[in-house]
C-alpha cells in the first residue's frame, strides 16, 4: 500500500505536467505577435469610430468646490486633488436616468461611425461594468445599478456596430496601485495592481461578447507586463485588436498622441484619438462650444486628413452625468454624418495613395478610382506627375456631371465650373482610370543617361515610420522603411552598390519594384554592411520604387537603426 501512493503521485505529476506544458504551448502560440490579417484589414476599413469618455467625473463636470478646474475634466480627481473617500461619494449620486444605449448607437450610425470604444475604466478607477474585483463600479456603488457595458455592447450588436473598451493601466482608487503622484499618469504598475488589471481585462473579454478592440492607456508597465496583457487578450479573444498604448510594442495598431496627426508617413495600422476640444474628453460644464457647424468642418477635415494618410479616426463624445448626449456634440456628429452619407465612398474601404500632398486638398483611392477631396473654394485642381489617361471625372455627389480633364506631359488638371465650386465644405471628385496608377513623383531621382549614377541616401529618402515606446512620454516615431523613387530613360542591367552602418545585428532586404534582394547580416563588419547586388532592368520612363527594411519582421515598430546609407544605382 505504501508503494502505491508515490507511484500514483508520480503518474499524476506526469499527467498534470504534460497537461500544463500543453497549455503553455498553446499560450505561446496565441501570444506571439502574429495578427489576424483580415481582422486588421476590417479594422482599417472602419476609418471612423466613436470614443466615449463617461464616468463619475461627468458629475463635477470640471468644477470642484465652486472652482473651474483646468486640465482634462475626466481627470478632475487628480487635478483638484480630491481625496479618495470624497471622490467615491460621487457614485451615490450617479443615476443616469437619461442614458439610452440605443440612442447612442443610433447616433454613431447616423454619424457614419463603424464602432464604439467606451471607457470601461478610466484613471479614477471607477468601472462602468460590474467587476467582481472591486465594489467601486456601476452595479455595486450607484443607485442606477445597471451594467453600462452590457447595455451598450448589446445595443452595438443590435445595430451592427463593433464594440471596443478603453481600459486605463493606472488606477487612482485601487489600494494595490502606487499612490497618485502627478497627472503625468505614467507610474509603474506594482505586481498586485498588474494582477488586478489582468483580472479585470479577463472580465471585459469574457462577459461582453466580441470585443473589437481594447484601448489600453497610460501607465508604464514593464515589457513583461505588456506581454502578459497581450497574451491574455489574445488567449481570450484572438480577434480583439490591442491599442499601442499597451506599450513596449505589444499593440496591433499604433496610437498617435491625443489629438495629434502624424507629420510623417506611417507604415503600420494607426489611429488618431480626438476630442471635440483639446482641453477635455470628459464632459465639462463650462466648455465654450461656439458654432457646431464650424466644429463639424474642423473635425471633418481632421477625419479626412487622417484617412487620406492611411489612419483611423476615433472621435470622442463626453455624455453628461444624467446619461444624455451634449446637443452640441450630437449636432457636430450629425453634420459630419450627412457629408459621409453623400461622400462615404471616398472614405470607407479606401487607402492612401503614393501621390504627394497637394495644396488644393487630399486624395484617397480604391481600385481604379482616385477620390480628390477638394478644400472649399478651390477651382483649379492639378496633379503633377500623374500619367494615367483619365476615362471619366465627376463629382461623387453628382455622377451625371462629367468634367473636362486636361492631360499634359506634366500631369492632369481640372478646372471646376463655377457652379461646382463648393464654398462651404470639402467636395469630392472621382477620377476613373485603367490599369495601374502611373505616377512619377516630382521628387523622384532621375537617371538620364547610360553613365549616370544616382545615390540613395538618408537625405533623399521618403521615410516611413511607426511609433514606439515604453510609455506615453518615451514614445517616438521610428524609421521602419526607407523608400526611393527612381525614373530612368535607360534600358540596361542595373547594379546597386550598397553600403550602410547599422546599430542592429539583423538582415535587411532591398526591394526593387517588389523584387526582393537579401542583405545578410553575415556581411556585417564592425556595424557596417557593404554589398553589391545586380538588380536587373528598371522600368523605363516610369516610377521604380526601391525600399530598404528589415528582412524578418519580428517587431513591426522597431527602428531600422540605419546610418550613412549609400546605395549607388548604376
Ligand atoms: O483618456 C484621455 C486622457 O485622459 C488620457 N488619454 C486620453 C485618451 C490621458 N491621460 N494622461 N494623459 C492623457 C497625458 C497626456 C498629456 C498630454 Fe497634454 C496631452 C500631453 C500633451 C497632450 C494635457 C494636455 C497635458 C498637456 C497638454
Amino acid at each position: 500500500m505504501r508503494l502505491k501512493t508515490p507511484f500514483i503521485a508520480l503518474s499524476l505529476g506526469i499527467i498534470l505536467s504534460t497537461f500544463f506544458l500543453a497549455c503553455n504551448e498553446n499560450k505561446k502560440k496565441t501570444a506571439d505577435n502574429s495578427i489576424n490579417k483580415d481582422y486588421i484589414a476590417d479594422w482599417q476599413n472602419q476609418k471612423y469610430s466613436m470614443f466615449i469618455h463617461w464616468g463619475l467625473y461627468a458629475i463635477p463636470a470640471g468644477v470642484w468646490n465652486g472652482k473651474q478646474i483646468t486640465g482634462y475634466s475626466e481627470q478632475i480627481k487628480g487635478h483638484a486633488n480630491i481625496p479618495k473617500e470624497e471622490y467615491r461619494k460621487l457614485a451615490k449620486q450617479f443615476n443616469p436616468t437619461h442614458w439610452n444605449a440605443d440612442s447612442v448607437t443610433l447616433l454613431a450610425k447616423k454619424a457614419g461611425m463603424k464602432s464604439i470604444v467606451i471607457t470601461a475604466k478610466h484613471h479614477d478607477g471607477f468601472c462602468l461594468f460590474d467587476s467582481k474585483f472591486t465594489d467601486f463600479d456601476m452595479v455595486d456603488a450607484t443607485p442606477y445599478k445597471k451594467d453600462i457595458l452590457k447595455d451598450l455592447s448589446e445595443s452595438c450588436q443590435r445595430q451592427g456596430l463593433k464594440f471596443g473598451v478603453y481600459f486605463s493601466l493606472i488606477d487612482w482608487d485601487y489600494e494595490g496601485a502606487l499612490p497618485f503622484t502627478s497627472v503625468k499618469n505614467s507610474d509603474s504598475i506594482p505586481p498586485q495592481h498588474h494582477q488586478y488589471n489582468l483580472h479585470q481585462v479577463e472580465e471585459l473579454l469574457t462577459n461582453y461578447g466580441q470585443i473589437s478592440e481594447i484601448w489600453f492607456d497610460m501607465g508604464a508597465p514593464t515589457k513583461q507586463q505588456s506581454e502578459e496583457l497581450r497574451a491574455l487578450v489574445k488567449e481570450l479573444q484572438p480577434n480583439c485588436l490591442i491599442s499601442g498604448r499597451i506599450w513596449n510594442d505589444q499593440g496591433d495598431f499604433v496610437v498617435m498622441g491625443d489629438n495629434k496627426k502624424p507629420e510623417y508617413k506611417v507604415g503600420v495600422p494607426w489611429q488618431t484619438p480626438a476630442s471635440m476640444f483639446d482641453e477635455t474628453w470628459g464632459y465639462r460644464s463650462w466648455q465654450v462650444r461656439k458654432n457646431p457647424t464650424l466644429k463639424a468642418k474642423e473635425k471633418l477635415q481632421d477625419l479626412l486628413t487622417v484617412v487620406s494618410s492611411g489612419g483611423n479616426y476615433l472621435l470622442n463624445i463626453g455624455p453628461k452625468a444624467d446619461g444624455s448626449i451634449v446637443p452640441f456634440e450630437k449636432e457636430v456628429l450629425t453634420t459630419i454624418g450627412y457629408w459621409l452619407k453623400e461622400n462615404g465612398e471616398a472614405v470607407y474601404g479606401t487607402t492612401s495613395t503614393s501621390i504627394e500632398p497637394q495644396d488644393w486638398g487630399m486624395i484617397t483611392t480604391k481600385k481604379d478610382k482616385l477620390f480628390l477631396l477638394v478644400y472649399p473654394s478651390n477651382k483649379e485642381i492639378s496633379i503633377k506627375g500623374l500619367k494615367n489617361s483619365i476615362d471619366k471625372a465627376y463629382p461623387l455627389a453628382d455622377k451625371q456631371t462629367l468634367l473636362d480633364v486636361t492631360t499634359t506631359a506634366n500631369g492632369v488638371s481640372i478646372t471646376l465650373p463655377e457652379n461646382l465650386v463648393n464654398k462651404e465644405t470639402i467636395s469630392v471628385l472621382v477620377l476613373e482610370y485603367k490599369g495601374n496608377l502611373d505616377y512619377i513623383n516630382p521628387k523622384a531621382l532621375k537617371i538620364n543617361s547610360e553613365k549616370e549614377v544616382v545615390t540613395l541616401t538618408n537625405e533623399n529618402t521618403d521615410s516611413i515610420h511607426s511609433y514606439s515606446g515604453h510609455d506615453y512620454y518615451s514614445t517616438r516615431p521610428t524609421l521602419i522603411k526607407m523608400s526611393w523613387n527612381v525614373v530612368t530613360e535607360t534600358e540596361k542591367e542595373f547594379v546597386s552598390d550598397i553600403s550602410f552602418t547599422t546599430t542592429k545585428a539583423k538582415s535587411y532586404v532591398l526591394t526593387v519594384n517588389d523584387k526582393a534582394f537579401s542583405i545578410s547580416k553575415d556581411n556585417l563588419n564592425n556595424g557596417k554592411i557593404t554589398q553589391t547586388i545586380n538588380i536587373g532592368k528598371l522600368k523605363k520612363n516610369t516610377n521604380n520604387n526601391i525600399t530598404l527594411s528589415f528582412e524578418n519582421l519580428t517587431n513591426p515598430n522597431e527602428d531600422l537603426g540605419l546610418e550613412c546609407v549609400n546605395i549607388n544605382i548604376k
